[in-house]
């Protein structure tokens, strides 16, 4: 790839419906935040674009459930993310979002354009729609019961019990989630945008730039292709969204995933009122998206055919997606509350920014998935972070006090550094580079904590300790040494940890620096600050309350029914339910019955008779093991001849996951005729 004369950098806007995890930042704006960081510090033009996604679906859904508007919520959930990223350092030239008016302005006039130049094609189509709700449904709004597993509560595009993927019309029984009321079918018209048309052109494109995609990236890419486009609809009946604006499309908004890539524009016009388009129009931009994998069609194939019909703008020259991080062996969920929250996490490890992006770093799911877990975090930052940069800068500084009281006996530059050190350091910034330019930011950090450990070993064996009474001349060039190599490993760690970076060049006397190549050098008799810990040990007690909060939510969630439960029946008045004789009673002998495997002949205790009842649980009791028990009986059932034998009455059991029976008794024992009421 020719080298380009700017960036423009974007990650994936995320949607306003919920705050942001450590997912979240680990697959897409933490590695985004790097390689920018990176760049600028290199003296590259680079612009970081971001924003919060504000229209879709969801969004509407859960504005419903908490009985707030759209606006309302995504109001909320805009701030909460922005001062997230703040916090964690995410360094954005803007944050912008897709519910302003110039956001609006900007997509409607692409979409405008595109119409004018005929590429859509309109479809009608039959959809369903609720009349006494008086609007066309989105998928996500139609329930109904699942044709795979029976689950009675399946969305329209997603069974949630047993994962199939669904069209409305696969749904048994389809119901309104607005009203309720049954929907019926209605035409209605739509713009589509050609992707099937468009496809060779989306293979050339593909072809250019294949090269440089990660392989994770291109194997999605090349199945969908593989697989043959199909026009998508780029407008929804539905009210929250960039309002269609054409006559003929009054009620109709335009399909979130076409807005929302036009949102990396609109923020860059914000940002840069009048040299939006060098980053947008010229070729000589190398324009880069951070997504997370479930979001490489629309950047790879849907928004490139969206540009190229168009016209006049450039196409995206990579698209770095990442896969998922892993949270203590399960999926991050929002809705289970999976999850660590970046917004708690620096309410409950204080201070500890530079750490998770650290941690985050290391275990990127770059190629597959990856794993977070509180213990390799912890050991994480007490047997890398702690026991190896931090020991060094630490050792090294309280070494300059005590020889020295802290004031630097001698000039000191970059080019005075030993020959070995020199060669170790120039490796460095040569591995970092490119590995980050190749978006290996897990390498490239390796090598900068291989640096650290150079540094270490380099003081080890050196052992000025030993030798600053015979030789101070030595004592002296082993620790300018190691400033110079505490000097590179300072500006190295800027893009991974920049407040733990600003934090080391402050320990060694410096402020901040502007590029990578600006050398650190001091002169004689300057005064090094006091020194303190670069990075904190890591207690079990600081982790144990965020395992335990896990381990309870595991609780919660294994006692929670994972099948189908049967809908609530209708309601009953109070006087039939008192109708029920419910009574306590003590089974004194249980046979199985002959030729029945699932019977059992019971002769109960009701402390007002003796009687026989038969129970179908003998597939999960064996006879003794109810014998002398209390059970819960029915006790004015009519009686009912089963297998010739009366029964008089019915043992009540819950009815678990797959028929499971289980005994409903007392948890203490009461007198047999007791009434259950
Ligand atoms: N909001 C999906 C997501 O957050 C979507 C990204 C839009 S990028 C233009 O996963
Ligand atoms: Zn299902």
């Amino acid at each position: 790839m020719k080298k380009p004369k700017r960036y423009l950098v974007t990650a994936a806007l995320p949607y306003a419906n919920g705050p942001v995890h450590i997912g979240h930042l680990a697959g897409c704006y933490l590695p985004a935040d790097i390689y920018v960081r990176y760049l600028r510090l290199q003296g590259e033009d680079v612009k970081f674009i971001c924003g919060s996604d504000e229209h879709g679906v969801p969004i509407t859904i859960k504005a419903r459930k908490e009985g707030l508007t759209p606006q309302q919520v995504v109001d909320t959930y805009h701030h909460l993310m922005k001062k997230a990223f703040e916090d964690f350092s995410i360094s954005f030239d803007i944050y912008s979002r897709t519910s302003s008016p110039h956001h609006h302005h900007t997509a409607s006039e692409f979409f405008k354009t595109l119409y004018q130049k005929g590429v859509f094609t309109e479809e009608v189509t039959q959809q369903y729609y609720d009349e006494q709700a008086q609007q066309f449904l989105a998928d996500r709004y139609i329930i109904g019961t699942c044709p795979k597993c029976g689950f009675g509560n399946a969305y329209g595009d997603q069974c949630e019990n047993c994962g199939s993927s669904l069209n409305p019309t696969d749904l048994i029984e389809p119901r309104s989630a607005l009203s309720g009321s049954r929907p019926v079918m209605r035409t209605t018209r739509n713009w589509y945008l050609p992707l099937d048309k468009l496809q060779p052109a989306i293979e050339h494109y593909i072809e250019t730039i294949k090269d440089q995609l990660k392989p994770n990236v291109y194997g999605q890419v090349k199945a969908w292709l593989q697989q043959g486009l199909a026009p998508r609809a780029m407008t929804r009946d539905l009210d929250w969204g960039v309002p269609v604006p054409l006559e003929q499309a009054k009620g109709k908004v335009l399909y979130v995933w076409f807005d929302a890539p036009i949102g990396y524009i609109s923020a860059t016009q914000e940002l840069l009122p009048d040299q939006w388009q060098n980053y947008w129009q010229d070729p000589d931009t190398a324009l880069i998206h951070f997504i997370g994998k479930d979001n490489i069609v629309f950047h790879c194939i849907i928004f490139p055919a969206m540009l190229m019909a168009h016209g006049g703008y450039v196409l995206p020259a990579n698209v770095p997606a990442n896969e998922f991080l892993n949270l203590e062996g399960d999926k991050i969920s929002t809705s289970r509350n999976w999850a660590i929250w970046l917004h708690e996490y620096l309410t409950e490890l204080p201070g500890r920014e530079s750490e998770l992006r650290y941690v985050l770093t290391s275990i990127a799911p770059e190629t597959s998935d990856s794993e977070f877990t509180w213990k390799d975090y912890q050991a994480r930052i007490n047997n890398e972070l702690v026991a190896i940069p931090g020991n060094l800068a630490n050792r090294v500084l309280t070494l300059m006090q005590k020889y020295y009281n802290g004031i630097i006996p001698q000039d000191i530059c970059e080019y005075t550094q030993a020959d070995e050190l020199r060669s170790a350091t120039q490796k460095a910034y040569e591995e970092i580079d490119r590995n980050i330019r190749a978006f290996k930011l897990r390498n490239a950090l390796q090598e900068w904590m291989d640096l650290a450990r150079f540094g270490n070993k380099y003081l080890t064996e050196s052992e000025p300790w030993k030798l600053f009474q015979e030789n101070p001349e030595k004592t002296c060039e082993i620790l300018s040494n190691s400033l110079v190599l505490l000097g590179h490993l300072a500006k190295l760690m800027l893009p991974f940890m920049p407040r733990a970076g600003q934090q080391l060049l402050h320990m060694l006397g410096k402020s901040t620096i502007e590029q990578l190549h600006t050398p650190i050098s001091w002169k004689s008799g300057e005064q090094l600050p006091k020194p303190s810990l670069l990075f904190r040990k890591l207690e079990d007690s600081e982790i144990e309350p965020q395992i335990t909060r896990l381990e309870h939510i595991r609780q919660q969630q294994a006692t929670k029914p994972t099948y189908t439960l049967p809908p609530l029946k209708d309601l009953v008045a109070y006087e039939d339910f008192q109708k029920l004789d419910l009574r306590i009673a003590t089974v004194l002998a249980a046979q199985k019955l002959p030729k029945a495997d699932k019977l059992l002949q019971l002769t109960l205790d009701t402390g007002i008779d003796r009687r026989t009842v038969i129970s179908g649980v003998a597939q999960y009791y064996q006879p003794e093991q109810l014998i002398g028990k209390q059970v819960l009986l029915l006790a004015n059932l009519a009686p009912r001849k089963i297998r010739g034998i009366e029964s008089h009455g019915m043992i009540l059991f819950a009815e678990g996951n797959s028929g499971r029976l289980v005994t409903l008794m007392p948890t203490e024992n009461v007198e047999n005729g007791s009434p259950v009421a």
